[in-house]
């Protein structure tokens, strides 16, 4: 029979709903919910692949012990023994837990309350930290809350939308289909972007602020001196509803419209033009992402922001305020469940006795954190000096996602008793557990998330757990119980959790706290499993309404009346000669952060399947490097080693590398060594995209390209990088020195039989060299190499994994030189739905299809998810401007 559930996508905060449909044959196939108010039945290229993603290879499907296969019973009782231990010799703030704004709501809840209330430590902190924790504290010291007032419709109605440091159209790409097609219904409305690089975003906005890093405080310090210099400031706004503008003004009043050119760099045009459109533009919608959250000065960043918006009373209204978009599924319900090492649950405060007092009583523990537990990075450092004993990491890669990220795997390695619960066996992370725990994943699982704009939704599970993978919730509930808190931890289904957490939302509550879904503290079994889509608040006696909050002018402070933060820019100079570049980190559209699940679908890994670093085309000149050349980047903590990718859309002096590549998919390409444990002051949140590194080309006697249908195995290159490909997998080579029998190096890395002999061709005058393996018509695996970045037509070669070599003829084709002459080589995968290449579109380009739509027509390509559509229309620009030229 065949099932079809209703659920959530597990990827960015958009939220979409999916429809997931399971044959029973167990094929899965998934589309967008036309009836979700997040997506109206739109998914993006990882949405729509993520089918793709959830087969069972390499899944971890029993809980192990010191890597031998254990019982639940045996690995559970280790924990809570563990975790007692520790407790007991050397009290609760030894033990700690880094989770993840990927668990679902229920998941975080038990985490939280078991180490707040139960273990009576704070020491719970969350990849959240580095994602969005300078906007929660941002909106916490102006709002006196964690309120994100908004919601997505504002986007649709506002006329001016501002995003900063956010790259919508590859994080966000359902709202940026959104936000692209009501720009096209209402040309009028304007689209400014600022952030440094010119990203494929930027082909949405009317104007584009290119600042220097980090000096987006100043853009908007001065900013709020404009809008009072041009009387633009909303008087009685500010007069019945704020504090602190005076002391704001001041501090402002030192940014004149000279010291902002000079701090961001931009040109005086450009900036005199932002400021007129803010000013004159009453439906304004700030959002802002990691290039604001992610920095030094994130909290200020948001702040400065936060000040604009206040000044001139545009929050809470259609079509006006700030918009904080947050990364991950459940980012919010990680925020509602205080999740936060400096957090308490339901947006209550961990510094307010009676707050702590009001949670401790609902709860009936035994204790509660009474100050704040280490932030992730402190935690991390607590860890390397032996101050953690016993870790539990849930959700998260820390080994590659945290800053220092070597630091951090030496300091797993150091700890004395480490758990992690992952859906896969073999990460980065899960190397160093010594109790290893296999969690229920996307479609397995069931629960509650909430998107960006406060909006809470169903994930169903429309799959049986595979093996003897059991919920993250369940997980911790079982340590608990273990641990002698049997009655606060005897929850059987994820409803009751949900119970719970709705409860104690409307505990005491009488609209004090923002957050309050009381109208859920009883909710059954039924009505949970049927819930649709709903925006918080819903307090009790409430119907599901679109609510903004600050409507009314009043906000959470004691006073209701919201803060302007007076703030003094601090200017950053770059002076270190020996890393005299900007290192900038961030997304792909195709990948989701460290790959443990887009990187097993071909299609999401064929638009850009290897690490690289975009560079502009005078710093390439200089490090001598060209297009498709690799560079060595370094920094006082670590190297990495990437492709060139030369780029004018990146400024001067400036890198942009990708965080996703790890251990498991290249040889040196955790971008995150490179970074240092640098926070914000008040967040605690790290400054992952400006770092000062150095950066060289990195010579190699030969550079290869191989396919091969086993997964390679002990890859020895100086670099390599895989990615999984149709009918195998693509690996890009590079060799610091030549290999003495290649021959027996490709035996032993694509596992092929000895009894294998290998075809070979060896052109003598470039010294390439080629080796296919043959099992019948059908080739085991092939590498090309030469003392230049091989050239051969990479779809062309991944095709041969599945085609058929019926004679010796057809299959010394593959490597005597002429490979796909007679098929045009695709390109790289610019539509992933319909695996359209570059070289594809720009030959629909020069064939007459000028516009998005005419390529879609000829090619398909973007016509499903519409992720690509940005891609293509840069390319049909670049091949016009080539053509006028
Ligand atoms: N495809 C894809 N989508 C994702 C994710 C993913 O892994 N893959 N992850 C999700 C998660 S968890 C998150 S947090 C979001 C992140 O979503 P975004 O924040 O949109 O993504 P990033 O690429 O991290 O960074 C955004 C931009 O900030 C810019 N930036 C760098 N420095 C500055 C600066 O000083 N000022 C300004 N104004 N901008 C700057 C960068 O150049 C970059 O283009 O994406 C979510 N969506
Ligand atoms: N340099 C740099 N570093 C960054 C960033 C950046 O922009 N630049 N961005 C930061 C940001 S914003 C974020 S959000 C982080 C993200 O970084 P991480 O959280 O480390 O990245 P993920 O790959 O999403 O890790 C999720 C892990 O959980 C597992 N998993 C998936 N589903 C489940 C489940 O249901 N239960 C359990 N128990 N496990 C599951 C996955 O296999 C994977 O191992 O990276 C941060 N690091
Ligand atoms: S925009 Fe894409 S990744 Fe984000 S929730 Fe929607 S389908 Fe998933
Ligand atoms: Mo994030």
């Amino acid at each position: 029979m065949e099932k079809t559930v209703k659920t959530t996508c597990p990827y960015c905060g958009v939220g979409c709903g999916v429809i997931a449909t399971v044959t029973d044959t167990g094929a899965v196939s998934v589309k967008g919910d036309p009836d979700h108010p997040s997506n109206y039945g739109r998914l993006c290229s990882k949405g729509a692949a993520l089918a793709e993603t959830i087969d069972l290879d390499g899944r971890l499907l029993h809980p192990q012990i010191d890597g031998r296969r254990a019982g639940w019973d045996e690995a559970l009782d280790r924990v809570a023994e563990k975790f007692a231990e520790a407790i007991a010799e050397h009290g609760p703030d030894s033990v700690a837990f880094y989770v993840s704004g990927q668990l679902l709501t229920e998941d975080y809840y038990v985490a939280n309350k078991l180490m707040k209330g139960f273990i009576g430590s704070a020491n719970i902190d969350t990849n959240s930290r580095l994602c969005m924790s300078s906007s929660v504290a941002g909106h916490r010291r102006a709002f006196g809350s964690d309120t994100v007032p908004g919601t997505y419709e504002d986007l649709e109605l506002a006329d001016l939308v501002i995003l900063t440091g956010s790259n919508l159209a590859w994080c966000h790409p359902v709202l940026y289909q959104r936000l692209a097609a009501a720009k096209a219904s209402r040309p009028g409305m304007n689209v400014v972007l600022i952030d440094p690089r010119r990203t494929m975003t930027a082909d949405l906005a009317d104007l584009h602020l290119a600042l220097r890093p980090d000096t987006d405080v100043a853009l908007f310090v001065g900013l709020f001196a404009h809008l009072v210099a041009n009387n633009a400031v909303d008087q009685n706004y500010v007069a019945a509803h704020t504090a602190g503008f005076a002391e704001t003004f001041a501090a402002a009043s030192n940014m004149s419209f000279a010291e902002v050119l000079e701090q961001t760099g931009l040109p005086a045009m450009q900036l005199r033009e932002f400021y007129r459109l803010f000013t004159t533009t009453d439906k304004v919608v700030t959002c802002y992402s990691q290039g604001v959250n992610q920095s030094s000065s994130g909290t200020d960043k948001v702040n400065a922001i936060l000040n604009c918006h206040l000044a001139t009373g545009r929050i809470g209204r259609p079509g006006m305020g700030p918009l904080s978009l947050t990364g991950q599924p459940n980012a919010m319900g990680g925020r509602e469940v205080g999740g936060l090492a400096n957090m308490l649950a339901a947006h209550m405060a961990l510094e307010s006795a009676d707050d702590r007092d009001r949670v401790q009583r609902f709860w009936q523990s035994p204790a509660i954190a009474d100050r704040p537990g280490l932030k992730a990075v402190d935690l991390f450092q607590a860890v390397a000096e032996g101050r953690i004993k016993a870790l539990w990491i849930m959700a998260t890669n820390p080994v590659v996602s945290m800053p220092d990220a070597d630091a951090v795997e030496a300091a797993l390695k150091a700890c004395p008793f480490v758990v992690v619960s992952d859906i896969l066996m073999d990460t980065d992370t899960t190397r160093h557990a010594d109790v290893l725990l296999p969690s229920l994943g996307w479609g397995e699982k069931d629960g509650t998330v909430t998107n960006s704009e406060r909006r809470i939704s169903r994930q169903r599970n429309v799959l049986d757990a595979p093996g003897e993978a059991r919920a993250d919730w369940w997980q911790l509930a079982e340590v608990a119980r273990r641990m002698g808190f049997k009655d606060a931890f005897a929850y059987g289904a994820p409803v009751q959790i949900f119970q719970e957490h709705a409860a104690l939302s409307a505990f005491e509550n009488a609209g004090e706290r923002d957050f309050d879904i009381g109208a859920c503290s009883d909710i059954d079994r039924q009505t949970y499993d049927a819930l649709s889509p709903f925006q918080w608040p819903r307090p009790a006696g409430s119907t599901p309404a679109e609510q903004r909050f600050f409507a009314d002018g009043s906000f959470y402070h004691a006073d209701g009346k919201a803060r302007f933060i007076a703030i003094e820019p601090v200017a950053c100079d770059r002076t270190d000669t020996a890393y005299p570049f900007t290192l900038n980190t961030g997304r792909i559209r195709d990948h989701w952060h460290t790959m443990t699940r887009t990187g097993k679908s071909p299609r999401l890994s064929a638009h850009i399947a290897e690490p690289f670093a975009e560079l502009h085309p005078r710093d390439a000149m200089e490090l001598g490097v060209g297009n498709a050349g690799l560079l060595e980047i370094e920094s006082p903590r670590g190297t990495v080693i990437v492709r060139a990718l030369i780029t004018e859309r990146q400024a001067r002096g400036s890198i942009f590398v990708p965080m996703h590549w790890n251990d498991q998919f290249s040889a040196k390409a955790r971008v995150d060594v490179l970074v240092p444990p640098i926070v914000d002051r008040i967040s605690g949140q790290p400054a992952s995209k400006n770092v000062a590194v150095a950066a060289r080309r990195f010579k190699a006697a030969h550079y290869g390209f191989a396919v091969s249908r086993a997964k390679p195995k002990g890859l020895d290159a100086g670099y390599w990088a895989l990615a999984k490909a149709e009918g195998g997998w693509r690996v890009e080579l590079a060799f610091d020195q030549p290999v003495e029998d290649w021959s027996a190096w490709c035996q032993h890395t694509f596992a092929v039989p000895d009894s294998v002999e290998p075809l070979g061709y060896i052109d003598r005058q470039t010294g390439d060299l080629r080796l296919a393996f043959f099992d019948g018509p059908h080739l085991l695996a092939a590498l090309f190499l030469a003392r230049e970045p091989v050239a051969v037509a990479r779809n062309w070669a991944i095709a041969q994994l599945t085609a058929e070599h019926a004679n010796l003829r057809k299959r010394f084709a593959l490597v005597a030189g002429r490979p796909g002459a007679d098929k045009p080589d695709p390109g790289a995968t610019v539509c992933a739905c319909f695996a359209v290449g570059v070289n594809q579109i720009v030959a629909s380009v020069r064939g007459g299809c000028h516009s998005v739509e005419a390529v879609g027509k000829h090619l398909n390509a973007g016509t499903n998810c519409g992720s690509c559509r940005a891609e293509i229309k840069g390319i049909i620009d670049g091949c016009l401007a080539a053509a006028a030229e």
